[in-house]
């Protein structure tokens, strides 16, 4: 069976929602800092299905999107033999942890979270999954007693729940988990749609212009840049307040690059928007040209099949080891 490198001590969990094919901000913000976290840590990464079914999906689409989003993480540079990845619901234990955290947090605790208010303030039909999220994330998190979590701003509260709930159930039942602790990364770079650049790039987005698909048709993908939202002042300039769309682009190039903000703005001093589209537009192509062609060599691969094979063993090995302590603990029958 796989193990991790003994040398890395600490470990971090990570997933995405296969809510779409994930997008050129899902990479750049998520993807390609657990990248480059794989050295650093031992890496749980799992596609987060069961959170994905919080909001309405078309089951076959869904399907699909599993499948891919595994063979994309590995098409991105996550290394199978470095991290454990997985997929969320093949390891029942994960809900199964969930609902007995469930019981030992409070209504007023899940009512707080800014999250769930934004989200269910735009539709009033939410699903009770919605509001109870944040136990299943505490428990995907608390199944592997994982040192960090890494997480943008906006997650920030959720680790903080999951905490609390460790800490509370700690100190009702005696010592049965970890407890975590937040891991802000500077991943600050939130990449927009290029429609509405005020408003994050979502894999879930039905706006097709505005939104860069990993497994977007190349052309296609120039296209969306070369028609990205910009502004009548015609300055290569980054002001995410003022010029939202140029410096979105100009994110995306430093994302890719590695070049810094003042290098694109002097290189690009003076050209027009034409000009600096087309750069960035070949930039992103390039990156996502070798993805697809990883991602071709692996999607219907049997290897694939037999990293998530392996992988759920591992998983469900310690997560039921953890429900049946918990269970324990709590005085449940065995
Ligand atoms: N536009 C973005 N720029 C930078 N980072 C982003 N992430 C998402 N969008 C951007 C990061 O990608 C990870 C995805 O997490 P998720 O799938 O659990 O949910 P999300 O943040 O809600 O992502 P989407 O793409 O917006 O999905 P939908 O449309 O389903 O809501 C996270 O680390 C996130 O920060």
């Amino acid at each position: 069976m796989k193990e991790f490198n003994q040398k890395i001590t600490k470990s971090i969990l990570t997933g995405i929602q296969p809510s779409g094919i994930i997008t050129l901000g899902n990479y750049i913000g998520a993807i390609k800092q657990m990248v480059r976290m794989q050295d650093e840590f031992k890496s749980y990464i799992f596609i987060a299905d069961m959170h994905a079914i919080t909001v309405p999906q078309d089951p076959e689409k869904l399907h699909k999107n599993i499948r891919s989003l595994v063979a994309l993480y590995i098409a991105c540079g996550i290394d199978p033999d470095k991290n454990i990845i997985f997929v969320q619901s093949e390891n029942e234990y994960h809900a199964n942890i969930s609902w007995l955290l469930e019981c030992n947090t409070y209504f007023g605790e899940l009512s707080r979270m800014t999250q769930f208010k934004d989200k269910s303030s735009k539709n009033a039909n939410f699903s009770a999954g919605l509001f109870t999220y944040p136990i299943l994330m505490a428990a995907d998190i608390l199944a592997y007693d994982v040192d960090y979590v890494p997480v943008g701003i906006d997650q920030k509260q959720h680790v903080e729940l999951a905490r609390n709930i460790a800490s509370r159930f700690n100190k009702k039942y005696g010592p049965t988990f970890k407890v975590p602790e937040a891991y802000i990364t500077d991943f600050g770079t939130k990449i927009t749609d290029l429609v509405n650049p005020t408003k994050k790039m979502s894999k879930s987005s039905a706006n097709q212009k505005g939104v860069i698909r990993l497994l977007d048709d190349l052309k296609s993908i120039e296209k969306k840049i070369m028609g990205a939202t910009t502004d009548s002042d015609c300055q290569i300039k980054y002001d995410p307040l003022n010029k939202p769309g140029i410096s979105n682009l100009i994110n995306i190039c430093v994302a890719l690059t590695g070049k810094t903000i003042n290098e694109i703005e002097n290189a690009f001093k003076n050209q027009n928007y034409g000009e600096f589209k087309k750069y960035v537009a070949s930039v992103v192509v390039e990156e996502i040209r070798g993805i697809q062609k990883r991602y071709e060599e692996i999607i219907n691969s049997e290897k694939l099949d037999q990293i998530l094979n392996e992988n759920i063993k591992i998983t469900r090995s310690i997560a039921k080891e953890k429900f049946i302590t918990m269970k324990h603990n709590m005085g449940l029958y065995k």
